[in-house]
């Protein structure tokens, strides 16, 4: 009886390299942007911002990430909000503006063999060329995306290795073979095509088109449910899920992502992987919140906190490298009798062994999307036999998680005593919802700092003058979420540095709905009663129709048009107007202001059912206004596209 349950266990998990290799891994990443998902980390506290970098970066410490994918930024709304463009306008450009540089340069810092990805989400309005899509023009398209991969290079010594077509959208069989030729005319013939950054639909062209299969790299899929297509197999491809993820991340999110970093290979024989998001650092009620493998969004605190995601990362990533070779199908990688899935990786020189092994259930492993279909998971005990090269390894060293849904912490990422092989087999004991890498590398570390300093509300009154700021930045504070804002020197020695709302035109849009009215967010949504004041200038040139302050508002993203709030909107022809929304389709007060050339004041103050309103710091007005919303953001913006000027932003409460 016992010889039979021996026999039968045998079968468990075989890793086996006699029959060769599966797949090359291509690495484990994590996405910054689509849009502005990274925005309030760069105002952290060095400290601890720099074992934030750690947490998400440093080679055996914590994710230890192997590709950092880029959005470049293109004015328009990709989510969380804006990222600028490093051509506004066709006649200039700029590699001083927006994070994603700094970021791509802290990550190489930490681990200068992460690969870079970078892809659009929007486009400036220019790249249209007269229409609304970005392909009227490809070589004007792969001009603007080299000059960025080139403005990398040149500005700060970064190797972009992967860049892609358009985020979601339609891709252009004619633009991609462009991109491909302007690549090679300027010296980047290392960059990697990776398409479609959508489903798998692009295989079907590469199939029918030589010169299409010879320039794209790898398809990358979109949440792909860890199944790729026939026809995307057929292509020969590699394939990458690449955008994968968006789960809220408690538990149930560590259990999303520890699935399909497996069984994206096991099911789908994706070989790369990247989150949606790289770290969640955008303000709370913004969409998606908290789908990032980590949360770090009070930089006026230095609070952040180091969830789960980031240790179920940490089982692969710590125990391979880009390049190592997945075993094959049966050999190494499969489903548990039970349930769950494990994978077998070895190193280039065969030498060395990971098997990362999960066992996820159904309701702990739930995605954002695609649905999930019903699956059982059980306890199991399994045999692991090694065979061939493996066969005389004789203890595996043993890295261990287990995730807790009953309100007691989870246990992540633990080094445990070393699997013991007898004669090339060992025997696991196998619960639910649990990781288990198995190594012959000695490397791994769950990285540790003291606790980060705790939470606090964002605090006020606040402040800015902008002249802490290198000219071109994007204020800290303030999240453009139409539009994009940047510090520059004021013509007025007299104010110094000031912020601008640089967009001139709406830009090729990403979102559904078009925007208009460019705002940016600050602060905490469930603000009440709050002053808010702002200096401004509309200039002579180029300029906005007008510009406003605004209190509780409370929609960004992609639905920021339709947001909500009480909004104080001041005109040059001097009218002013108070609305109840941003397109002031509910105006609930207007008038005339005493407008002239140069800086003016516009203040507000919201109280309970009350707005007050003052021009040039003499009162304009005193309302009653609705009781929707009932709380939400600060916010300053301009009426349509077009220059404004900003100083001195003040924010209080007022109780
Ligand atoms: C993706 C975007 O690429 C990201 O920028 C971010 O918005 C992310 C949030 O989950 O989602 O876009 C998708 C939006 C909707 C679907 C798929 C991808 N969807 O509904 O299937």
């Amino acid at each position: 009886y016992q010889v039979l349950l021996i026999k039968q266990s045998t079968a468990d998990i075989i890793i086996d390299d006699s029959l060769g290799y599966g797949r090359d891994f291509d690495g484990i990443g994590g996405l910054s942007g689509g849009g502005a998902t990274s925005k309030l980390l760069v105002n952290y506290p060095q400290e601890q911002r720099d074992q934030i970098l750690d947490f998400l970066f440093k080679p055996n410490f914590g994710a230890s990430l192997q590709i950092l994918k880029v959005e470049i930024g293109g004015d328009a709304q990709s989510t969380d909000g804006t990222e600028a463009s490093h051509m506004h306008n066709s006649w200039e450009e700029n590699y001083a503006r927006g994070y994603e540089w700094w970021l791509m340069v802290e990550a190489k810092k930490r681990n200068p063999n992460i690969k870079l990805y970078a892809l659009p989400w929007g486009f400036p309005g220019w790249i249209g060329q007269g229409t609304r899509s970005p392909y009227a023009n490809p070589g004007v398209l792969a001009d603007y995306i080299v000059r960025w991969i080139n403005g990398a290079r040149v500005h700060y010594n970064l190797t972009i290795d992967y860049i892609g077509i358009w985020n979601e959208k339609q891709y252009d069989i004619t633009y991609i073979k462009s991109l491909r030729s302007v690549l090679d005319q300027r010296g980047f013939q290392d960059v990697l095509i990776i398409a479609a950054d959508e489903k798998w639909e692009i295989s079907a062209d590469i199939k029918k088109d030589t010169d299409l299969a010879k320039i794209v790299h790898a398809v990358g899929c979109h949440y792909p449910g860890t199944l790729s297509s026939n026809d995307a197999v057929s292509t020969g491809k590699k394939l990458w899920a690449s955008e994968d993820y968006s789960t809220f991340n408690d538990e149930i999110g560590a259990g999303c992502w520890a699935r399909i970093l497996n069984q994206n290979y096991v099911n789908g024989l994706m070989t790369s992987t990247i989150s949606w998001n790289l770290i969640a650092s955008y303000y709370e009620d913004l969409p998606y919140y908290r789908d990032g493998l980590m949360t770090a969004v009070q930089p006026w605190s230095g609070n952040y906190v180091v969830q789960s995601p980031i240790w179920v990362t940490a089982h692969t990533t710590q125990f391979t490298s880009i390049g190592w070779k997945y075993l094959t199908h049966g050999n190494g990688v499969g489903k548990l009798p039970k349930g769950g899935s494990y994978v077998a990786l070895v190193s280039p020189a065969g030498s060395d062994l990971t098997v990362v092994i999960e066992t996820m259930t159904h309701d702990h492993s739930i995605c954002i999307r695609p649905a999930l279909p019903k699956y059982t998971v059980k306890a199991q005990n399994v045999t692991i036999t090694l065979k061939n090269h493996f066969v005389n390894i004789t203890h595996m060293n043993v890295w261990f998680s287990k995730l807790s849904f009953n309100g007691t912490p989870s246990t992540v990422f633990i080094k445990q005593n070393p699997l013991v092989f007898v004669s090339g087999q060992a025997n696991l004991s196998l619960g639910l919802d649990e990781m288990i890498t198995l190594t012959t590398l000695s490397e791994g570390v769950k990285g540790s700092y003291p606790p980060p300093p705790s939470s606090k509300p964002f605090p006020l009154p606040y402040k800015d003058n902008f002249e802490g700021y290198s000219l071109s930045e994007e204020p800290f504070m303030l999240a453009p979420q139409i539009g994009t804002l940047e510090v520059v020197k004021s013509q007025n020695t007299s104010h110094g540095q000031v912020v601008r709302q640089m967009v001139l035109h709406a830009p090729l849009k990403w979102c559904p709905i078009t925007l208009s009215f460019p705002y940016a967010v600050i602060g905490d949504h469930n603000w009440r009663n709050l002053f808010i004041e702002i200096d401004f200038e509309i200039p002579d040139v180029n300029a906005t129709d007008g510009v406003f302050v605004a209190a509780r508002v409370n929609e960004g993203g992609c639905e920021a048009f339709i947001a909500h709030g009480i909004y104080f909107f001041a005109f040059p022809d001097a009218r002013y107007i108070v609305a109840n929304d941003l397109a002031r389709t509910k105006v609930l007060s207007q008038g005339s202001l005493p407008y002239g050339k140069g800086w003016h004041t516009l203040s507000l103050l919201v109280q309970e059912q009350k707005a007050v309103g003052a021009y040039d710091k003499k009162g304009l007005f005193s309302i009653d206004i609705p009781t929707i919303p009932q709380s939400g953001f600060g916010a300053v913006g301009t009426d349509n596209f077009g220059l404004a000027d900003f100083d001195n932003l003040y924010i209080a409460t007022h109780e």
